[in-house]
């Protein structure tokens, strides 16, 4: 055991951008530690794929800031792949991977995200990594495979940008899927379909993550509306604890409460549950079994958590901290027939479509009774109006309690993103709850 000691770190010095990544993992075989070079681009034209159990790719010495190596697209959509059969146990950690979309903002459509894992697989781990401008439609995918996944973890990554707010051309942060699974302390900063997406994925625990809209506009903060793969939308033993959710905050001075937003940047739904949050109200589905409690919301929302399509939900003391406001206008596509969704409020619930939903007491706010529609269809209002909060430590924030934020976007001279403390933004609003739904 002591040699052993001795010998590991020799095998672990990095390998250069200019070796054959994809060989190494093919013959390192089980366990291979595929160790990069601090500081350094690897340029990636077909998605690396992990190849045997327990191997791990990962940044020599485990670094957390901008040294991490970058693992560059620059042919197809996906860097990193571990969602193949075979694969228990593969870690990727302390990598950037950068999905290189910059300047294309039409790269929708494509099935690949930046990272696929998951698969027919058990006990996968991603931590400490940042995933941004992914070309594909996320930035980190853990796949069900046929619905074998299980407990997958997803811990201290920086995730963000991901896509643009125009037309299709989004998105999602964290797209979970693997049954049994953990999302824990992640950053999400402008992923602009939904922040964390969680199809089903029964059993699994999203907790004290951190999602901010800054300077796109985000469709959804936490989805639960997708009702595939996991028949019939099942959630079960599925919960949402304790993480925080921003939308935009004024960017710069209005009146005494409000302000503009240069990008209108907001999150239209913090919290969506149940499919007719997304779709419209023909399709007859439900998501059931899951929990939502403890989560805590600021900044801008066209509505703050919407439920429409849920059975055995509990939802519970979530609540709203620092400023918040409820603002966006019906868009062209919010009123294609005759029927049209609710205008906005903090907290939207079609009473027709749920059952065994225990929503708890609130106080400030009343829940509203009215139509949960599509309603991704509002539009933000305009940058120059005077409707955006103050908080997140931007223009006049609380200074007692405001850290200043740093953007995720940066990207440094060397073409590795820039890190930063994304927790920092955090403490912002923090002990100021003003309402508990
Ligand atoms: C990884 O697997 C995918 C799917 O099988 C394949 O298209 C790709 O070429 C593989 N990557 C490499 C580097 O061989
Ligand atoms: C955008 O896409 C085109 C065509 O796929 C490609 O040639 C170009 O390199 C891409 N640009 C960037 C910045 O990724
Ligand atoms: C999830 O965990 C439960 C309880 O440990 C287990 O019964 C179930 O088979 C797991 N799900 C999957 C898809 O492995
Ligand atoms: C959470 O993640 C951040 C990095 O985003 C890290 O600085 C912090 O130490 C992590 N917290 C815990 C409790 O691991
Ligand atoms: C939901 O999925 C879990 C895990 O696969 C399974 O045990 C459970 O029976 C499913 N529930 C329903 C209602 O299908
Ligand atoms: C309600 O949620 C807040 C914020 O997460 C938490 O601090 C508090 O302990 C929760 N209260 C209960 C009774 O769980
Ligand atoms: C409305 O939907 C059409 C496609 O049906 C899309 O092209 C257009 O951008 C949408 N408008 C808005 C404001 O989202
Ligand atoms: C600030 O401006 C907004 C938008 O015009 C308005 O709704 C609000 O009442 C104003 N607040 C004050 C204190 O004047
Ligand atoms: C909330 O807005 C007020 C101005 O209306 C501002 O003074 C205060 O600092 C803001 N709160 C936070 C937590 O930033
Ligand atoms: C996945 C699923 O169950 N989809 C159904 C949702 O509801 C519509 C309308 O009832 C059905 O056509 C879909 O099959």
């Amino acid at each position: 055991m002591l040699l052993l000691g001795l010998v590991l770190p020799l095998a672990l010095a990095c390998v250069p951008n200019t070796a054959d990544l994809q060989a190494l993992l093919t013959t390192g075989g089980k366990g291979y530690v595929l160790s990069l070079c601090p500081d350094t681009v690897y340029s990636v034209s077909k998605s690396l794929n992990f190849t045997a159990p327990e191997q791990e790719i990962s940044t020599e010495g485990y670094p957390t800031d901008g040294s991490r190596a970058t693992l560059r697209v620059v042919g197809g959509t996906c860097a990193v792949r571990a969602s193949g059969d075979g694969l228990d146990g593969v870690r990727l950690r302390y990598v950037q991977v950068d999905g290189n979309r910059v300047g294309n903002a039409s790269a929708s459509g494509t099935s690949q995200g930046n990272i696929e894992v998951g698969g027919n697989n058990r006990g996968q781990l991603v931590e400490w990594v940042r995933s941004f401008n992914p070309r594909g439609w996320t930035c980190l995918h853990v796949t069900e495979g046929t619905l074998k996944c299980t407990e997958t973890a997803i811990q201290h990554n920086d995730i963000g940008p991901c896509g643009h707010d125009t037309w299709q051309d989004w998105a999602d942060g964290i797209s979970l899927s693997c049954a049994n699974s953990t999302v824990y302390n992640n950053t999400v900063v402008d992923a602009t379909d939904g922040g964390i997406v969680i199809f089903g994925a029964p059993y699994s625990i999203v907790h004290e993550n951190r999602i901010r809209a800054q300077t796109r506009v985000m469709l959804g903060g936490i989805n639960l509306v997708d009702v595939l793969p996991w028949k019939p939308g099942n959630y079960s033993g599925t919960r949402v604890l304790s993480n925080r959710i921003e939308g935009g905050y004024a960017t710069s001075m209005g009146n005494d409460t409000r302000g503009p937003n240069e990008q209108r940047a907001l999150i239209k739904i913090g919290i969506g549950i149940g499919p007719r949050v997304w779709w419209d109200e023909t399709y007859q589905n439900t998501s059931r079994g899951g929990e939502v409690a403890n989560n805590v919301l600021s900044g801008a929302f066209t509505f703050g958590v919407a439920v429409g399509g849920a059975q055995n939900f509990q939802i519970t003391n979530n609540t709203f901290v620092g400023n918040e406001t409820f603002i966006g206008q019906y868009g062209p596509n919010c009123t294609q027939s005759d029927k049209t969704p609710n205008p906005p409020v903090a907290l939207l619930r079609e009473p027709d479509s749920l059952t065994s939903v225990n929503i708890a007491k609130r106080n400030t706010y009343d829940w509203v009774d009215g139509r949960v529609q599509g309603l991704t269809c509002f539009v933000p209002p305009a940058a120059s109006e005077w409707a955006w909060p103050y908080g997140g430590g931007g223009v006049n924030a609380d200074p007692t309690t405001s850290v200043s934020p740093t953007p995720t976007a940066g990207v440094d001279k060397k073409g590795a993103a820039a890190n930063n403390a994304p927790a920092a933004w955090l403490l912002a609003v923090a002990g100021l709850v003003i309402v508990v739904i």
